[in-house]
């Protein structure tokens, strides 16, 4: 028999902790828990029940939807538009902020997510995850939640978390007070504590890239790796290896795991297409890094803090450094002596 602590048992403790917590949270927090199961159910039958391939349709960002891409983003806000935690609801897969339906209440939280992450790899039976940011409605904010109040810096996400379905799923998530990891029990259909306080060694000898764009980075990047490429006969004087799974979500699990260094960084390409990055600031940047600095790692454009942005649309990019914390000093002092 399994003894060991549910996602739910966990969250109940932690809110033990706060002093009038209302259980708001930890509802919320169950219906993000439900939607992920769901999803993760639609992904594991792929082609027996008929989800994978392309949807007829285009996001905001003008790529074409999986199929599972709109079946994740449906059984998401169906999950959680209904049980009153939420004020209103934001997805990369939605042009502007959802609405809940008249029938149900507001809540004080913003939910903001992306359903399916790396939905490209559904194809090839790749991992792919959902993840999720959770921000307070700010005071004093009344009538139906606008744009401008999901706007905030990721310094004030409450939560931020995400689900992994790869050979098992997996829910990693952070309140401000560590990292946790949860694995799913099919046997009784929970989350199950299994990563408690999840660390990043703050050294590695693993970076993850996607180097068909190396003649488009900019120096900094270009020596960072270079560096690493030259191995035990270059400065770094030890041999790396790489890794690119193509969904950020099992990128960042990986040095989440065992240390690494993730980078999306803006390049000429993306510029020309003034793009000032490829992963949106909202919900693919701001949760992974909340994830990562609560686990030990760091998080930063080049030269910014990501959750110090300041972010001025729901679906903003940004450049990526994340993970193992000497690594990511390193390639920041690239940028700062390049400036
Ligand atoms: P998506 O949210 O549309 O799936 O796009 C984000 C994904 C990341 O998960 C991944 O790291 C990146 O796009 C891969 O991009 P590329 O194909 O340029 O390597
Ligand atoms: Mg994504």
């Amino acid at each position: 028999m399994h003894t060991g602590i549910t996602i739910t048992e966990f969250l109940i403790e932690e809110q033990r902790q706060i002093k009038k917590a209302s259980g708001d949270f930890t509802g919320l927090i169950n219906d993000v828990v439900i939607a992920c199961k769901a999803i993760a159910s639609a992904v594991r039958y792929g082609s027996l029940v008929g989800v994978l391939g392309t949807a007829d349709t285009e996001n905001i960002q003008g790529e074409t939807q999986k199929k599972l891409d709109v079946i994740s983003n449906n059984l998401f806000i169906r999950r959680n538009e209904w049980g009153g935690h939420v004020a209103a609801l934001a997805s990369e897969e939605m042009n502007d902020v959802y609405h809940l339906p008249v029938q149900y209440p507001r809540g004080k939280y913003l939910l903001i997510f992306d359903p399916l992450d790396g939905s490209s790899n559904t194809d090839v039976n790749g991992a792919v995850g959902t993840i999720f940011s959770i921000l307070r409605r700010p005071e004093g904010a009344t009538g139906e939640a606008t744009e401008d109040d999901f706007l905030q810096p990721g310094t004030r996400q409450v939560c931020a978390g995400y689900a992994l379905y790869g050979p098992s799923t997996m829910m990693v998530l952070t309140t401000g007070h560590g990292t946790n990891g949860f694995t799913l029990d099919q046997r009784i259909g929970e989350f199950i504590l299994t990563h408690p306080n999840m660390l990043i060694p703050q050294d590695t000898q693993e970076f993850s890239i996607n180097a068909s764009y190396m003649r488009f980075w900019d120096p900094p990047v270009r020596r960072y790796i270079d560096e690493c490429l030259e191995g035990k006969e270059g400065p770094r004087r030890k041999d790396f290896n790489m890794r690119w799974a193509g969904a950020m979500i099992a990128d960042v699990h990986r040095v989440l795991c065992r240390g690494g260094v993730f980078l999306y960084p803006i390049d000429r390409k993306l510029r020309s297409k003034n793009q000032e990055g490829k992963l949106r600031l909202m919900y693919e940047a701001n949760p992974m890094s909340f994830i990562v600095e609560q686990a030990g790692g760091l998080s930063s454009t080049g030269t910014q803090r990501i959750m110090e942005l300041q972010p001025t649309g729901l679906h903003q990019r940004c450049p990526v450094i994340m993970g193992s914390k000497n690594e990511v000093e390193r390639v920041i002092s690239y940028h700062l002596e390049a400036q």
